[in-house]
C-alpha cells in the first residue's frame, strides 16, 4: 500500500484564526498564503483547511449557505485558487472540510425548502409533524443544546437540525440530494485539492423516526455511492470525522476494498475525561491506565492491512492537550514534546492542528460574555437555567470549551501576536509574548523542532508508517512503552505521562537514539528514571 497520505502528516489550519492579512482581525486566504513557507518548514504534507466557503458564521463556517463560493470574510474564489497553487508549489495538498450532514438556514436548498410542502426541495431536508400529543415529532436533541426539531409556521411543520436551528439536517435518504452533494465535491476536486475531511459524516444515515443518530443502516451504502461518483480512482485521501467508530466499524469506512474512505477521525480517548454517560462538560480527572488500553486498543483492534487510523490530540473542538493532559506551566515544553513523540510513534497518519506545534495552551474566561463559541454559549445558558453553579459551568468550558482551540494563532510577541494589525476576532491568549513562533523557531530544543524532527522521521522510515505494534505491560501505570517492528528493525518508543520521576527497567540493547525531549546520557534501559514527561524513541535490538 503506497498512498500518499499513509506517510504523510497532515496539519489543520482554522482560517479565523491562522493570520489576518487585512486588518479586519479575521484569519482569512491570503494570510494563509503568506505562511505557506512556514508550513513547508515544518515539512507536513497537507493542510486541512476548516471551512471557508460562504457562510452566516453561526458556527464559524460549519454552517454553508454555498458550498462553491467563498466567503468575502476569508477572501474569494481566485483566493482560493491562489492557495491551492502556491501550496502544491511547495508539495502541500489542500484537503477541503465537507460539510454534508448539514447546511446553513440560509443555503438557497433550505429557502426553497421551507416555502411550501409542495418546494421541489421540500424533501432536501427532513420535515415531520409535530407529535399528535404537542411539541417536537420525538425526543432528538441537539448537540448544541434543545431538542433537535425547530417548528416553522409558514408549513407548520418541524425540521431536524442535530447541531443548531441554522443548521438543518440534509435529506440523504433523497438521492437528489446525494448527487447534488457529488456534483459539488467534483467542483472541487476538478480545482485541484487533495481530498476531504467529512465533517461529522457517521450521522448521514440517521434515521430520525427511530431516533438513530449515528451508525445508520445506510450510512456505508451511501459512502460507496460517493466515493464511485467522486474521488475513487483519484489521488485524494478522504478522512471521516466519526464519533462512533469502533475499530470493527473504522475498518468497515477504511477497508480499501469496501471502497469508502481511506481513514477516521476516532474519538475514544477524547472521551476519558468525562463521566461516564454524561457530556464532555461533567469533568473527570484524566486514568493514564484507561488512556493506554484505548491507544494499544485502537493499535491492535484495527487491522492496518485493512484499514487505517488517523492519530491527533487537538482540533478546533478539543482543548488544548498541553493544558488537558499535560502542563501548560513548569513543564509546557517537555509535556507538549512527550504528547508528540507518544502519538507520532503510533500507527497511523498523524494531523497537527495550528499552535500545537509551538505548545499553545488553553485560555481560560472569567465571564460568559469572553466566550464566542456556540456549543459553550448554549451549553451554559441551559445548565444555569437548570441550576448548576456558574462557577462550576465556567470551569467546564475552561477545561473543555472549542475556544481554548481558537485563540489566534501567536506568531510572534508584537502587536496582537503577529496574527492581526486590527482587534482579534477572539480574545488573544496574553502568554503569546512568550509562546510564539519566532521564539519556538529560535530555539533548537523547542516544541516546533519536536515536530519538525517527527515529520521528517515519518517520511524517512518505513518503520513508523508499516512497522507492527507490541505494547509493553511491564512498567508503571503512568508510563506508557510500546515497540514498532518492521523487517529486522525495531523502535521502542517510551512516555512519562505523568509530572512525577518514573523507574523503568526494559532489557533491550539501544543501538541508536532516533529522537528524545531530555538529553540522554545513558542509554541503559535496565535501570532508568524517568524525568516528569519524558519520551524517547530509540532503535533497539
Ligand atoms: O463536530 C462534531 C461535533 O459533534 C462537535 O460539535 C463535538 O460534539 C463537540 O464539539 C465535541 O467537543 C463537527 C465540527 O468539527 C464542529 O466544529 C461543528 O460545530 C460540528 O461538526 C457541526 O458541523
Ligand atoms: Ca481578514
Amino acid at each position: 500500500m503506497t498512498e500518499w497520505w499513509r506517510n504523510a502528516v497532515i496539519y489543520q489550519v482554522y482560517p479565523r484564526s491562522f493570520q489576518d492579512s487585512n486588518g479586519d482581525g479575521i484569519g482569512d486566504i491570503p494570510g494563509i498564503i503568506s505562511r505557506l513557507d512556514y508550513l513547508a518548514a515544518l515539512g507536513i504534507d497537507a493542510i486541512w483547511l476548516s471551512p471557508v466557503y460562504q457562510s452566516p458564521g453561526v458556527d464559524n463556517g460549519y454552517d454553508i449557505a454555498d458550498y462553491e463560493a467563498i466567503d468575502p470574510q476569508y477572501g474569494t474564489m481566485a483566493d482560493m485558487d491562489r492557495l491551492i497553487a502556491a501550496a502544491k508549489t511547495r508539495g502541500i495538498r489542500i484537503i477541503m472540510d465537507l460539510v454534508v450532514n448539514h447546511t446553513s438556514d440560509q443555503h438557497d436548498w433550505f429557502k426553497q425548502s421551507r416555502q411550501s410542502r409542495d418546494n421541489p426541495y421540500r424533501d432536501y431536508y427532513v420535515w415531520r409533524d409535530g407529535n399528535p400529543a404537542g411539541g417536537p415529532p420525538n425526543d432528538m436533541t441537539s448537540t448544541f443544546s434543545g431538542s433537535a426539531w425547530t417548528y416553522d409556521s409558514q408549513t407548520d411543520q418541524y425540521y431536524l437540525h442535530l447541531f443548531s436551528p441554522q443548521q438543518p439536517d440534509l435529506n440523504w435518504e433523497n438521492p437528489a440530494v446525494r448527487q447534488a452533494v457529488y456534483r459539488m465535491m467534483n467542483f472541487w476536486i476538478d480545482k485541484g485539492v487533495g481530498g476531504f475531511r467529512m465533517d461529522v459524516i457517521d450521522l448521514i444515515g440517521k434515521i430520525p423516526d427511530e431516533e438513530i443518530r449515528e451508525n445508520g443502516p445506510h450510512l456505508h451504502e451511501y459512502l460507496q455511492e460517493m466515493n464511485a461518483h467522486t474521488f475513487g480512482n483519484q489521488d485524494l485521501m478522504t478522512v471521516g470525522e466519526t464519533w462512533g467508530a469502533t475499530p470493527a466499524i473504522a475498518q468497515l469506512y477504511s477497508d480499501p476494498k469496501r471502497h469508502e474512505l481511506s481513514m477516521v477521525f476516532q474519538f475514544e480517548a477524547m472521551q476519558l475525561d468525562q463521566q461516564p454517560g454524561k457530556e464532555k462538560w461533567d469533568l473527570k480527572p484524566l486514568d493514564y491506565a484507561e488512556l493506554k488500553d484505548v491507544l494499544v486498543k485502537w493499535q491492535t483492534q484495527l487491522d492496518y492491512s485493512a484499514g487505517w487510523n488517523s492519530l491527533f490530540w487537538n482540533n478546533h473542538d478539543l482543548p488544548r492537550i498541553v493544558s488537558r493532559w499535560g502542563n501548560d506551566q513548569q513543564y509546557r515544553v517537555k509535556s507538549a514534546q512527550m504528547f508528540a513523540i507518544l502519538g507520532h510513534g503510533l500507527r497511523g497518519t498523524p494531523y497537527i492542528y495550528q499552535g500545537e506545534e509551538i505548545g499553545m495552551t488553553n485560555d481560560p474566561v472569567t465571564s460568559i460574555d469572553q466566550v464566542e463559541d456556540i456549543e459553550s454559549v448554549n451549553m451554559y445558558h441551559e445548565r444555569v437555567a437548570a441550576g448548576y453553579d456558574q462557577a462550576d459551568v465556567l470551569k467546564s468550558i475552561n477545561a473543555k470549551g472549542r475556544d481554548n482551540a481558537r485563540t489566534p494563532m501567536q506568531w510572534s510577541d508584537s502587536d496582537e501576536a503577529g496574527f492581526t494589525t486590527g482587534k482579534p476576532w477572539l480574545h488573544l491568549n496574553s502568554n503569546y509574548h512568550s509562546i510564539n513562533v519566532d521564539n519556538a523557531m529560535a530555539v533548537p530544543d523547542s516544541v516546533f523542532h519536536t515536530y519538525q524532527r517527527l515529520v521528517a522521521l515519518r517520511h524517512d522510515n518505513a518503520i513508523l508508517t508499516e512497522g507492527s505494534f507490541t505494547a509493553i505491560q511491564d512498567v508503571p501505570t503512568a508510563v506508557m512503552a510500546y515497540y514498532r517492528t518492521y523487517r529486522d528493525q525495531r523502535w521502542l518508543v517510551v512516555a512519562n505521562l505523568s509530572g512525577k520521576g518514573q523507574d523503568i527497567s526494559l532489557t533491550d540493547q539501544v543501538t541508536k537514539l532516533i529522537i528524545s525531549n531530555y538529553e540522554l546520557p545513558d542509554l541503559d534501559l535496565s535501570k532508568m528514571n524517568l524525568a516528569p514527561y519524558e519520551a524517547f524513541v530509540v532503535e533497539v535490538k
